[in-house]
């Protein structure tokens, strides 16, 4: 495992400790927004990942859901979500996980999410298959839409609720299952695991995504980003396991 995974797992375990010593307790709420919720916890989880890396890697720069820090100008920057299915944790739903990846010149090179809830570590090196708990993954080989099962993600505002809806009607009928599970970081986890087959919404954040992305295309998955249609700095996702075909659905 390589010195910067390694410093991944270890900041998402910690992180994810603080989360599971919190779970179903009463939270501060810095933001009840309609469709989201912004905690107290997410800033301390990010703290806790910022203080970790920069101890190690002082000249990084470090992009997360809650702020920057570090040497913006470097080349290796690492993109965290620090609680990544903030509103399952606030409802105690044990569905939400710390997701931390690194890019070298914009380039994803590793990434860990950690699920408390699950104990599931899923990690991504420079080289070799992504893994959870330290084995292995793959994505399922199902290639036909009417045995996958899909997840889908809603987002925070009317706009992405409209046109994840559409999505949602497109292809809802032809797939053997759908889901909303909330956490955009675990959809892209399971689905490189075998677990799910495809994951879509219209408007996701880079670090809700950016681990998941880079072990489901270690495995052979695909995943494509458009420029979301309903805001400039989010980006629409269409995941799945490298199989399937959702063109003209999607
Ligand atoms: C969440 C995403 C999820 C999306 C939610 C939210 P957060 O991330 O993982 O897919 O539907 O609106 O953005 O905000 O809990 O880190």
């Amino acid at each position: 495992m390589s010195p910067e995974l390694e410093l991944a797992t270890i900041a998402a375990r910690e992180a994810g400790a603080l989360l599971r010593e919190n779970f179903g307790c009463d939270h501060e709420v810095d933001e009840m927004l309609t469709h989201d919720i912004k905690l107290a916890l997410d800033v301390k989880s990010q703290d806790l990942i910022e203080k970790r890396i920069l101890e190690t890697f002082p000249e990084h720069a470090i992009y997360g859901e809650e702020g920057i820090a570090g040497n913006q100008e470097s080349d290796t920057e690492w993109i965290v979500d620090p609680i990544d299915g903030t509103v399952n944790f606030f409802f105690g739903l044990p569905h939400f996980c710390v997701s931390i990846a690194m890019r070298q010149a914009g380039e994803l090179k590793i990434g860990a999410i950690y699920d408390p809830m699950m104990d599931e570590m899923f990690t991504v090196d420079f080289e070799g298959p992504a893994t959870r708990n330290g084995k292995p993954i793959r994505p399922s080989n199902r290639a036909e839409l009417s045995e996958a099962v899909v997840t889908i993600g809603f987002s925070k505002n009317k706009e992405s609720i409209d046109a994840g809806m559409e999505k949602y009607k497109n292809f809802a009928h032809r797939v053997r299952k759908t889901r909303m599970m909330g956490s955009a970081a675990l959809a892209l986890a399971y689905i490189a695991c075998g677990r799910l087959d495809a994951y879509v919404e219209e408007m996701i954040s880079i670090w809700d995504i950016a681990a998941g992305q880079l072990m489901l295309e270690r495995g052979g998955g695909k995943v494509e980003l458009s420029q979301s249609g309903v805001h400039s700095d989010r980006s629409g996702i269409l995941s799945h396991n490298g199989k399937l075909n959702f063109d003209g659905l999607v």
